[in-house]
């Protein structure tokens, strides 16, 4: 698409995706808005007077309508939410408040008012939820849930397509399957012009301390630095789709450009690695080497698992990295060697 000139109002703009997003499309010569709680001045703060700020509260209909007057967009695109998985499960409320009724006023707020933009919605591969990995986890996940799920159609239900079952594990999750649905429902029922995507994790300079890439990195940090000589972290053995923040964001651009309203789509980088192999790809660009990794709380442990099995299982090349003990389950702490 020639973003020149287009009118684009960005929901979600003084987070990390928002700014990368703004950032890029005023790149590319369009007219850039940004819905900003009253309390932030982020967007001024990122881009000058570039970006036009526009207050306003997704959970109020009322600042939206005002938004959407002021911005007459061509194309929204929907990233404000509350994004963060361990918090939805505090707060589920405000959860579903902020990431569903939110996205219910956007929609809605468009609706009335009669305008016409294309509205992409950043929804999350978390509404995919539970994949079925085996016929053995079947089994367990099955007696846990009985017929809470929808049945696989197939095992194993990878790569995860857009026509998997969604089955949301987390407040967050079903706060976007709902948003989703939503959307979906909006082009079918009213014909907003719609798109959905599922968007894999996306990381980058700039992303929330709290979230595992970020912890990770700050502890690496600290170990450079000499303030700890040790990175403690938890479930280490989730595995993850990353890609870089400005693959997703090239590809919400695309959604707008091309997607079909009312659909849904992937978005991610078809590669998986476990948050384990980002400790140790993260530590041997710091210039470290892991001599030997050991649980804290007694987990069960592999003793000498060799290089080859280490690539199997991770799927990274780890070849300068010797490895005396793998855990698999509970916190672990590495115990590291200056490489040279
Ligand atoms: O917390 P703030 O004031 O900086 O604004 C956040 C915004 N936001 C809201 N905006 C308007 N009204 C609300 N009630 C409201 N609640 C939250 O959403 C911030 O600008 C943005 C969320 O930014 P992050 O937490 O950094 O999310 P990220 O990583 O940029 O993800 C963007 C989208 C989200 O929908 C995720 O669920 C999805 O991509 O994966």
């Amino acid at each position: 698409m020639d973003w020149g000139g287009k009118r684009v109002l960005v929901t979600g703009v003084s987070g990390f995706v928002g700014s990368y997003l703004a950032k890029y499309l005023l790149e590319k010569g369009a007219e850039v808005y940004g819905l900003v709680r009253k309390k932030v001045d982020g967007g001024k703060q990122k881009f000058g007077e570039k970006i036009k700020i526009v207050e306003g509260d997704i959970t109020n209909i009322y600042s939206i309508t005002l938004a959407l007057n002021k911005s007459e967009p061509d194309v929204v695109f929907h990233l404000a939410a509350q994004s963060f998985v361990p918090k939805s499960f505090e707060y589920p409320l405000d959860t579903l408040n902020t990431n569903t009724i939110g996205t219910a006023n956007l929609l809605e707020a468009v609706r009335l008012k009669e305008v016409d933009p294309v509205i992409v919605f950043a929804g999350s591969s978390d509404e995919y939820g539970l994949v079925i990995s085996s016929e053995e986890q079947y089994n367990r996940v099955k007696k846990k849930y009985g017929t809470m799920f929808p049945e696989p159609e197939k095992i194993p239900e990878l790569p995860v397509r857009e026509s998997n079952p969604l089955r949301p594990m987390s407040p967050y999750a079903m706060s976007k399957v709902h948003g989703e649905y939503l959307m979906r429902n909006y082009y079918y029922a009213y014909g907003l012009k719609t798109v959905v995507s599922r968007s894999f994790n996306h990381e980058g300079a700039g992303r929330g301390a709290m979230f595992v890439t970020s912890v990770i990195t700050s502890q690496v940090v600290k170990l450079k630095s000499g303030e700890s000589d040790r990175i403690v972290i938890g479930n280490v053995n989730a595995f993850r789709d990353w890609s870089h923040v400005m693959d997703i964001v090239e590809g919400y651009c695309l959604l707008a450009e091309k997607g079909k309203h009312g659909d849904v789509y992937n978005l991610g980088s078809m590669r998986t690695n476990s948050v384990l192999s980002y400790i140790l790809l993260s530590l041997e660009q710091a210039g470290w080497k892991i001599e030997k990794i050991e649980t804290m709380n007694g987990g069960k442990t592999v003793d000498n698992p060799t290089e080859r099995d280490y690539s199997k299982i991770f799927g990274v090349n780890f070849e300068k990295t010797k490895v005396d003990k793998m855990m698999l389950e509970g916190d672990i702490e590495f115990t590291i060697k200056n490489k040279g």
